[in-house]
C-alpha cells in the first residue's frame, strides 16, 4: 500500500537542493506528489510518445545536480509544477490549472537535441536541449507552459493576430510570477525568460519583459506590425505592459524599461500587477483579445480591484499608453 507526502529531497540542475512531496511504493519511492493534485514526473526515455515512465527512487534523495543522472532534470520540473500550483492557488485562488485541484504529468527527456518545452492541453513535456544550452526545465519556463493552461481554461486565447501576443505575454507574466513567488536562492526571480537556459549559446535569455526589443525581434511598442508577428514577438507589447505597470520605467533593479512615448511611468508593484491581469483574463479577456481589448480590459479589472480613481487605475493607463496602446 502507498504512504503518501512522504518528504523527499532532489538536486536538481538549475534549482539547487530542493523538497519533493513523494509517494512511497512497494521497494521504495515514485516521484507522485500528493500535495499538488498527485502531478507525477515520469521519463520518455528520450523518445516523443509512447511510454512515460514514473520515476522512481530507492531512497527518496532524487538526482545529483547533474544530468548524468536521469532525475535531474525531473527534480527541477516536479518542483516547477509544484511551484505553479501554489501560486496560483495562493494568490489567485485557482486551485490547479483546470480548476479541479488535480496535478498534471510532467514528463522529462523528450525526444534527442529537443530544444524546446511545451504544453499540450493535458499535461507538460520538456527536452534535454541540444548543444551548450541546457534542458528547458528552469522555473520560469515551467510556469509559461502551464499558464498556457491557465489561460487556454479561462478565456481560450488564441494564437495569431494581437491575441496570440497576449497568450505569450500572459505565460511569459505568470511564468515570472511563479520565479519570484518560488523565491528559489539558485534561480531568484527577475524578467529574464529562461535566463538559465543558455539557449542561444552566448547567455542571453529567450526574452526581456523590460526590454523586450533587445532580443532582436520582439516588440517594445504596439505597432500595426504587431499582430502579423510571430506571437513570441508581438508578446513584448503585453511583457513590456507588465514591467512597466508593475516595476515602472525607472527601475534599476531588472533593467531600464523605456516607454514608446517619453512618459514616466510609476510602478504598483508586481503582486497588484499580476492580480489586475489575472482577474482581466478570467472575466473580461476573449479568445479574439486586441490589445486595445486588453486595455480596456485591465481597466475594467483595477476598476473591480482598486477602485476607478485609484493610483492602480491610473499606473495601467500610464502603462499601457507607454507601450503605445492608447485610449
Ligand atoms: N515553448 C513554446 C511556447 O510555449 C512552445 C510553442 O511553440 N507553443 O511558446
Ligand atoms: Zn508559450
Ligand atoms: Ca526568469
Amino acid at each position: 500500500d502507498e504512504v503518501e507526502n512522504v518528504a523527499g529531497t532532489g538536486q536538481g540542475l538549475f534549482v539547487g537542493t530542493v523538497d519533493l512531496d513523494t509517494t512511497q511504493a512497494s521497494g521504495g519511492y515514485e516521484m507522485v506528489d500528493p500535495s499538488h493534485g498527485d502531478g507525477y514526473t515520469c521519463d520518455l526515455n528520450n523518445s516523443t510518445s509512447g511510454t512515460c515512465t514514473t520515476l522512481t527512487d530507492s531512497d527518496n534523495k532524487w538526482g545529483n545536480g547533474s544530468n548524468s543522472d536521469r532525475a535531474t532534470a525531473g527534480v527541477d520540473v516536479a518542483y516547477g509544477a509544484a511551484m505553479t500550483f501554489d501560486y496560483y492557488k495562493q494568490k489567485q485562488g485557482r486551485n490547479g490549472i483546470f480548476g479541479d485541484g488535480k496535478g498534471v504529468p510532467s514528463r522529462v527527456h523528450y525526444g534527442n537535441n529537443y530544444v524546446n518545452a511545451f504544453w499540450d492541453g493535458q499535461q507538460m513535456t520538456y527536452g534535454d536541449g541540444a548543444g551548450n544550452n541546457a534542458p528547458l526545465v528552469e522555473i520560469d519556463v515551467a510556469g509559461h507552459e502551464m499558464s498556457h493552461g491557465v489561460s487556454e481554461a479561462l478565456a481560450d486565447l488564441g494564437y495569431s493576430g494581437d491575441v496570440g501576443g497576449i497568450n505569450e505575454a500572459n505565460s511569459d507574466i505568470f511564468g515570472t510570477m511563479v520565479e519570484f513567488y518560488a523565491n528559489n536562492s539558485e534561480d531568484p526571480g527577475d524578467y529574464d525568460i529562461g535566463e538559465k537556459i543558455d539557449i542561444n549559446g552566448d547567455g542571453t535569455p529567450l526574452r526581456y519583459m523590460y526590454h523586450p526589443s533587445l532580443d532582436g525581434a520582439s516588440y517594445d511598442c504596439w505597432s500595426s506590425a504587431v499582430p502579423q508577428s510571430d506571437p513570441h514577438y508581438s508578446s513584448g507589447v503585453g511583457n513590456h505592459l507588465f514591467f512597466l505597470l508593475a516595476e515602472g520605467s525607472g527601475d534599476t533593479q531588472y533593467g531600464n524599461s523605456p516607454t514608446c512615448n517619453n512618459s514616466t511611468v510609476t510602478g504598483i508593484g508586481r503582486d497588484k500587477a499580476a492580480n489586475i491581469w489575472y482577474h482581466a483574463l478570467d472575466a473580461y479577456m476573449v479568445s479574439t483579445e486586441t490589445y486595445a481589448q486588453a486595455r480596456q480590459d485591465t481597466l475594467k479589472a483595477a476598476t473591480d480591484l482598486y477602485g476607478q480613481c485609484s493610483a492602480e487605475y491610473q499606473a495601467t493607463q500610464s502603462a499601457w499608453s507607454a507601450v503605445s496602446v492608447d485610449g
